[in-house]
């Protein structure tokens, strides 16, 4: 389903209640964690709708289905909701298990959970880089070179185009996000001594999950920009 509405703010009433056929998500058009969601239901065909928020000025409705705040949200047909991004994939693989992205092996299935844990360390050093202003970074920025140098040691280790493996897997798609931001983020030379990565980024440009949720670098240049005045545009390009 296209990702076509324009965002819910502080007086939009409460869409109805899910229709029976489909899962809705909550989610906001820039958001990389909600693009993990997003890439998920993707790939594996789910039928779903999307009611995207304008996550600085929130309904109440929207806080009483997430007291946190955060996009991205799950509701079911039958009023289930679930939140945080990893979770939300979970719950996808297993509620949808008609197409696997998680390996069936237990081992490799922990081994992506282990490697999803070393990469929420890695999420927020995108974010010191690439806002923070008139501060020394070189400190954050060696250890965000030393973090993609161990990512890159995982796909020479394995000897895979992917982090699980010669296809993209469950893992990837939770990576992903960030990395298609990267440039905007003018962190691009922080791959330089990272090639297997770097071939990795290529290759998932190339996946059609991720062609279907993607912005461009310019516009996501352009709500971050926004983002950065205090005055995100939420519904950019619509
Ligand atoms: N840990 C959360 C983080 C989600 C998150 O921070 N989403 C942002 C948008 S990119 C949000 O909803 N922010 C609104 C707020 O924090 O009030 C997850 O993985 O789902």
């Amino acid at each position: 389903m296209a990702d076509c509405q324009k965002c819910h703010g502080k007086d939009s009433p409460a869409p109805g209640p899910v229709p029976k056929d489909l899962i809705r998500l909550y989610s906001m058009r820039f958001c990389p964690f909600a693009q993990r969601t997003r890439l998920v239901l993707h790939a594996k065909g789910i039928k779903h709708e999307i009611v995207n928020m304008n996550t600085k000025q929130k309904p109440n409705w929207f806080m009483e289905k997430n007291p946190n705040g955060t996009v991205p949200v799950l509701e079911t047909s039958s009023g289930q909701v679930i939140f945080e991004s990893p979770i939300t994939c979970d719950f996808l693989e297993e509620a949808y298990p008609a197409k696997k992205l998680y390996p069936s092996d237990p081992f490799e299935k922990a081994q992506q959970k282990m490697l999803l844990e070393e990469y929420s360390k890695v999420v927020p050093l995108f974010y010191k880089l690439s806002m923070t202003k008139g501060e020394d970074l070189s400190v954050p920025e060696k250890e965000f070179k030393d973090k993609l140098s161990k990512l890159n040691e995982v796909l020479v280790k394995n000897k895979t185009k992917y982090f699980g493996g010669n296809s993209v897997t469950m893992i990837d798609y939770l990576i992903w996000p960030w990395f298609e931001r990267i440039e905007m983020m003018g962190l691009n030379h922080c791959l330089e001594a990272t090639p297997e990565l770097r071939k990795w980024i290529e290759l998932m440009f190339e996946n059609p999950s991720v062609k279907a949720t993607m912005f461009s670098s310019e516009v996501h240049r352009v709500f971050f920009d926004s983002y950065m005045e205090g005055k995100p545009n939420f519904d950019y390009g619509l």
